[in-house]
């Protein structure tokens, strides 16, 4: 059957190939994000695929409620909604880093995931029916330095995940957490606000996820048995680790 599935974020990285990986199975994609011409792009890259691209600032709570609301009738019941839309600012130790910076990523990675989420969780609930998949973060799991807010606002959304499904009983709407760790995408470029050279010396001389390594994730997620919710999924490249705990020595 085919589903309505909103993807925040859908200009870039993960949110590119999530939006492309269902709209090639076959369900309609409501693909949002402020940069329209690249909403445009995505859309006719898969000129048979059902698409609908809306634009939206996730930080706007008017813009948010308004661009839901104004949706057409056939795109109105979402069946499956990825939170997708964050970022992460600045790599800087908390005294030096910037304050705007740090309310930039609060107002994108926390409250814009509330404004989408509140926008479709009523509907959601009334048809009995539906799937919210948050994008966390290794970054929400493990501190390391510089990681200050961005790390805080994705443990947040695990934590948002979770209490979710509590308050999601009976109602068969699934919740799950994904928290990838490092991948290619844009993120490096917009953290480093673009600088190209170090954005890329994350990815060099390793082999970091992808961004259709989680597209798959999720799409495998959102096709197990309706009655099988997976509450959290830490995925990481296999040259990925962990790094231990510091002792600070005289
Ligand atoms: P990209 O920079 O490639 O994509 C980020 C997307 O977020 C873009 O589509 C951008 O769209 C959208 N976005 C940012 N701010 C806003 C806003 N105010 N309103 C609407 N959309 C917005 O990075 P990723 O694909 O890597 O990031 C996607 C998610 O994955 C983020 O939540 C990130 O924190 C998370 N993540 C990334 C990891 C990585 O290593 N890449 C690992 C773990 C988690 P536009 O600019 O057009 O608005
Ligand atoms: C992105 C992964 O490790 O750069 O969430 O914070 S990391």
């Amino acid at each position: 059957m085919k589903r309505i599935v909103l993807v925040t974020g859908a200009t870039s990285g993960f949110g590119w190939e999530i939006a492309t990986t269902f709209a090639k199975a076959g369900d309609a994609v409501i693909a949002t994000g402020r940069r329209k011409e690249r909403l445009e792009e995505l859309k006719n890259s898969l000129p048979e695929a059902d698409i609908f691209p809306l634009v939206m600032d996730v930080t706007c709570k008017e813009e948010v409620a308004k661009a839901i609301a104004s949706l057409p009738v056939a795109y109105q019941a979402v069946d499956i909604l990825v939170n997708n839309a964050g970022l992460a600012l600045g790599l800087e130790k908390a005294p030096e880093a910037s304050l705007e910076d740090w309310e930039t990523m609060v107002d994108t990675n926390i409250k814009g995931v509330l404004y989408v989420t509140k926008a479709v969780i009523s509907g959601m609930k009334e048809r009995k029916r539906g799937y919210i998949f948050n994008i966390g973060s290794t970054a929400g799991n493990w501190p390391y330095e510089g990681g200050n807010v961005y790390g805080a606002t994705k443990a947040f959304i695990k934590q948002f995940s979770l209490n979710l499904r509590t308050d999601l009983k009976g109602t068969n709407i699934r919740v799950t957490n994904i928290e990838p760790g490092f991948a290619k995408t844009d993120f490096s470029l917009v953290r480093f606000k673009g600088d190209e050279t170090r954005a890329d010396s994350v990815y060099k001389d390793t082999k970091p996820l992808e961004a259709a390594d989680i597209a798959n994730v999720i799409f495998t997620c959102a096709n197990f048995p309706e009655h099988v919710n997976v509450n959290f999924l830490e995925v990481m490249s296999v040259r990925q680790s962990y790094g231990g705990l510091v002792v600070e020595k005289d």
